[in-house]
């Protein structure tokens, strides 16, 4: 069967070196393709480190990862990078152009696939406005674009490389509530048939997600639709009301 992006987690359990108590604990979830599973939960409940052992940052003490039946640890770094694209918390960007910064993940690229992936990550705008365009200089860090800028420059550049699989961390909630849902009623056109995992603050950005996974101190202490969570876990109806 072709590859297909499908991410299972069988009771993955993590701690940085020298730890005393792990950070990811017995995790176990399936991401389908083709479907959204959002994932939530406070600061520090690890969150990141779910979906950077994702791609290998680190391999788990106990229990597996795979990808489409495949073992993360049996691929290489390149052949990860070609099935996943993660939007960072902290985007990066590198010094170039805005182009040669959105190419990044697939040379071959046109203009067209540019313009295209900025218009559904909201950032088609402010490069027309820039006089060179998708040319316009960006320096390292990225430290001539705004925060929300770069967060949908790193947006455009995953959308580009058209991966099995795209990995949003945070990446919404630094916009506002009407650029968020612009960006998420793009989304799904331009993501169609990928897996797709969205780590978000605001429950408003995962109220239509397939599936949405409640994270609390490294453990899933949920699992299931935005009206099964608000109806039967506690922690979620904790983080509706604040
Ligand atoms: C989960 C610790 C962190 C927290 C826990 C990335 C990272 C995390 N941690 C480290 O000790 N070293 C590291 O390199 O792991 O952290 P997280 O996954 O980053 O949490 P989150 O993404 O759910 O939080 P936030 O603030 O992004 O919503 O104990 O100290
Ligand atoms: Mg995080």
């Amino acid at each position: 069967t072709p590859a297909a992006g499908r991410i299972e987690f069988d009771n993955v359990t993590f701690g940085f070196p020298g730890a005393e108590t792990p950070v990811i604990n017995s995790a176990s979830f399936v991401a389908e393709p083709g479907k959204t599973t959002a994932i939530i939960g406070s600061t520090g409940a690890g969150k990141t480190v779910l979906l950077n052992l994702m791609l290998r940052l680190y391999d788990p003490q106990q229990g597996s990862v795979t990808i489409d039946g495949a073992p993360v640890d049996k691929l290489t770094r390149a052949q990860l990078a070609e099935s996943i694209s993660l939007v960072p918390q902290r985007p990066y960007l590198f010094g170039g152009t805005i182009a040669t910064n959105l190419r990044f993940g697939r040379t071959d690229a046109s203009d067209d696939e540019l313009w295209e992936a900025l218009r559904v990550a909201q950032g088609e705008d402010f490069v027309r406005e820039k006089e060179l365009g998708l040319d316009e200089p960006v320096s390292q860090g990225g430290t001539n674009v705004s925060g929300g800028q770069r967060q949908r420059l790193s947006i455009a550049r995953a959308l580009v490389a058209k991966p099995l699989v795209y990995l949003f961390d945070d990446s919404f909630s630094a916009l506002d509530v009407a650029t968020d849902a612009r960006l998420r009623a793009a989304l799904p056109d331009a993501t169609e048939g990928a897996t797709t995992i969205i780590v978000a603050q605001r429950v408003s950005t995962i109220t239509e997600a397939d599936q949405i996974l409640v994270m609390e101190g490294g453990e899933i202490v949920g699992r299931g639709t935005h009206d099964e969570l608000l109806t039967d876990n506690e922690v979620y109806q904790e983080i509706v009301r604040s």
